[in-house]
């Protein structure tokens, strides 16, 4: 990766040239504040049109690139961000906090979804279906959806937004891409890689900026102003209501991946070690932000005292730090204020609701530190793993999403309970049992209300072929990844050929009439 990626300021990426800003925003290292990582413009609202103008201009020429090119093209793709996998897992680390062996399985997500996508190209099979008539065929198409807007969150900077911009451009669409400005530097090293690829210009247009009020805002009102066909977006569900209302308006269906608040049950007959470990990590990993984070670790009561008590043994020796400085803490900093203002909101909320706080003293300071915690805590937004007790369904604790590193445990009595417990949340991303109850585990596959459980593992750590994805509050049923997300960047184009050389009516110029029946049914009276 060549250093003037990752220095100095940059520019969007619109028709294969760099475009500057007035105004622009700078990217820090969130574990040391003095790291300036990089410094972005801040896109106006004539340069996001003019950016989905340019993709809309660039759409004729992709959509009839044959697919297999298109594919090949991805295949190329894969292999420069796997040329690139350290220096790249090394700059999101950087950027982001994240740990440099979770950042490298980011990377390796969006190899992954190259590799399949890549073959892919060769497929996007279509169907041959027969005519009621004689020399009349039937046929179907994916056909693409024309310029998509992709807006993505910053935990997983590289993987996230790969699970949208490698199907959307295999299956021929153009693309406007706001990434998020908490990687805005992982991201443009990401579309430069992608530009290395062979896409041909103005097919992927980056622009960088905020939210709301900016350049993510103004994304989504290309909408309204039919420049659109698409959009798609991770983040809160919150925004993701909005959009999903300001997408329905203009009848096109958007991919929302929301927020979660994911249980995992720890039955009476689990491998109560394994089920230690695998809560520990679903709850604390990436810092509790990522959307398939623990949130509620809900205990067969015959296990619940002792569980927790390993649990909060455990918890003690968790390291924190920079992960930049230290290769062997399980987290690092919050990825931004904004979350981390949120999850120290959250100790005023179990407080009210009168849940017991078993373990954690919000951010930690040099004067308020867990003995875990390496370096110098007042460099970066640092938080206390969190853990409650004591906790019911209802609570606003139990209820609402937190992203950060903090989890609830709730005690039930048996699997029906800890079903309806685990499902009594606005949210249905992912979901997690420890048991060795072959029956317990169907039953709880069979009723938990999630796109995505885990038997036997934690809640995060979705493989990029699965179908990615939630129900209820955590999205609106569109699926990422695998074959699943191919018809959420297609729609299906029947076509019928009629070879008879004269009118043939379907459903009326059919031979059913002159065929024997095969049995006789009694004619109705004649209601006369
Ligand atoms: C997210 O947090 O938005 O399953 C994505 C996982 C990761 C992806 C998380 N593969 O935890």
């Amino acid at each position: 990766m060549d250093s003037a990626m990752t220095t100095g300021m940059h520019h969007h990426l619109i028709a294969g040239k760099d475009v500057a800003s007035p105004a622009s925003f700078e990217s820090r290292n969130p574990s040391r504040q003095d790291d300036l990582v990089g410094v972005f413009p801040e896109a106006t609202l004539d340069q996001v049109r003019l950016a989905c103008d340019v993709a809309r201009s660039a759409y004729a020429g992709w959509r009839t690139t044959p697919a297999p090119i298109r594919g090949q093209i991805i295949g190329q793709i894969g292999r420069a961000i796997e040329r690139e996998q350290e220096p790249l897992s090394r700059l999101m680390s950087r950027e982001m906090g994240k740990t440099l062996k979770e950042a490298r399985g980011d990377v390796q997500e969006a190899i992954d979804t190259c590799h399949f996508f890549q073959s892919e190209g060769r497929r996007l099979y279509g169907q041959t279906v027969p005519s009621e008539m004689r020399n009349k065929e039937l046929m179907t198409y994916r056909r693409p959806l024309g310029v998509v807007g992709v807006i993505t969150a910053g935990n997983f900077p590289v993987a996230v937004p790969s699970w949208k911009l490698i199907p959307a451009l295999l299956t021929g669409n153009t693309i406007v891409w706001k990434p998020s400005e908490d990687a805005p530097t992982t991201a443009y090293a990401l579309a430069r890689l992608f530009e290395e690829g062979g896409l041909p210009d103005g097919v992927l247009n980056v622009v960088f900026g905020g939210g709301a009020g900016a350049a993510g805002e103004f994304l989504v009102e290309m909408l309204d102003e039919h420049r659109l066909d698409k959009i798609a977006f991770t983040g809160s569900t919150a925004v993701g209501r909005h959009i999903g209302a300001i997408a329905g308006r203009n009848l096109t269906h958007p991919t929302l991946e929301l927020g979660g608040k994911n249980p995992m049950i720890v039955m009476r007959d689990a491998d109560l070690d394994n089920a230690v470990v695998g809560a520990l990590w679903a709850a604390f990993g990436t810092a509790g932000q990522r959307c398939t984070s623990l949130g509620n670790l809900i205990l067969d009561e015959p296990i619940a005292a002792v569980f927790q008590e390993r649990f909060l043994a455990a918890v003690a020796t968790i390291k924190i730090g920079d992960p930049g400085r230290f290769d062997d803490v399980l987290y690092g900093p919050f990825i931004n204020e904004r979350f981390y203002h949120a999850w120290h909101a959250h100790y005023d909320w179990g407080r009210a609701d009168g849940a017991t706080l078993a373990y954690g003293r919000g951010r930690i300071t040099a004067e308020n530190r867990p003995t875990g915690y390496r370096g110098d805590p007042n460099s970066g937004l640092y938080g206390w793993p969190t853990v409650w007790t004591n906790v019911r369904p209802g609570m606003r604790i139990f209820q609402t999403e937190t992203f950060g590193p903090t989890v609830n445990l709730v005690t039930v009595d048996g699997i029906d309970e800890a079903i309806a417990v685990a499902n009594s949340v606005d949210y249905g991303l992912s979901s997690a049992i420890y048991t060795q109850n072959r029956l317990w585990a169907f039953t709880f596959k069979e009723n938990i209300q999630a796109g995505m459980s885990s038997i036997n593992n934690s809640t995060t750590g979705a493989e990029a072929h699965m179908p990615f994805g939630g129900i209820k509050g955590s999205g609106n049923g569109t699926r990422e990844s695998g074959i699943w997300v191919l018809d959420h960047y297609t729609y299906w184009h029947g076509v019928n050929d009629e070879l008879s050389g004269k009118l043939q009516l379907a459903q009326m110029d059919t031979e059913y009439g002159q065929m024997r029946a095969p049995y006789r049914v009694a004619p109705l009276a004649d209601p006369r």
